[in-house]
C-alpha cells in the first residue's frame, strides 16, 4: 500500500512536469517499441549525427523489423525529409553493410530501393530517400542531410 501511494505520488510529479506524456521520451521525441526516436531538424555529415546522437544517449537509428521500418519512414515523409541519414554504413568494407553501434550486420530485414545500394561514386552511409518513396539509398557519408537518432527510453525522471 505505501509503495502504491509512492508511486501514485511519483506519477503525478510526472504528470505535472509532464515527463510522462512522451511515455519517457524526451520533449520531441517519439516512442517506438523501447527506443526514443529524435527527427535532427538541421542537416549535417553522417559522422557529426552519430556524434550528436551521442550526446543524446543514442546512436543514429538501427532498424531491425518492418514494424520500426514503417515507424521510421513516416517520421521521415512527416518532415518531408529529402534525405534522413540512419545508422548503417558500409564504409569500412564495401558492400558489406552494418549497423554502426554494434558492428550487427544489416540482415535480414533490409529496405533497399529498386537499385539500391549502387555505391554511386562511393556512397557508404544509409539513408531513406524521398526520392525512392523514403526506402533505403545509400548516400555519400560527407554530404549533410537531415538524421534520426535512437536512444534507450528515460526512466521516469521525479523531481
Ligand atoms: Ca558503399
Ligand atoms: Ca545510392
Amino acid at each position: 500500500m505505501a509503495t502504491e501511494s509512492l508511486l501514485l505520488s511519483l506519477l503525478s510529479v510526472c504528470v505535472l512536469f509532464s515527463c510522462v506524456d512522451s511515455q519517457f521520451c524526451r520533449e520531441g521525441w517519439q516512442s517506438f517499441g523501447d527506443s526514443c526516436y529524435g527527427f535532427g531538424e538541421s542537416t549535417t555529415a553522417w559522422g557529426a549525427a552519430e556524434a550528436i546522437c551521442k550526446v543524446y544517449n543514442g546512436k543514429l537509428a538501427e532498424i531491425e523489423t518492418f514494424e520500426e521500418n514503417e515507424f521510421l519512414k513516416n517520421l521521415a515523409k512527416s518532415k518531408q525529409a529529402d534525405r534522413v541519414l540512419l545508422g548503417g554504413t558500409d564504409m569500412f568494407s564495401e558492400g558489406s553493410w552494418e549497423w554502426s553501434s554494434g558492428g550487427k550486420h544489416i540482415f535480414p530485414f533490409v529496405d533497399w530501393a529498386p537499385g539500391q545500394p549502387d555505391d554511386s561514386s562511393g556512397e557508404d552511409c544509409l539513408t531513406f530517400s524521398r526520392d525512392n518513396k523514403y526506402q533505403w539509398n545509400d548516400f555519400h557519408c560527407e554530404q549533410a542531410a537531415y538524421f534520426i537518432c535512437e536512444a534507450p527510453r528515460l526512466d521516469p525522471i521525479v523531481g
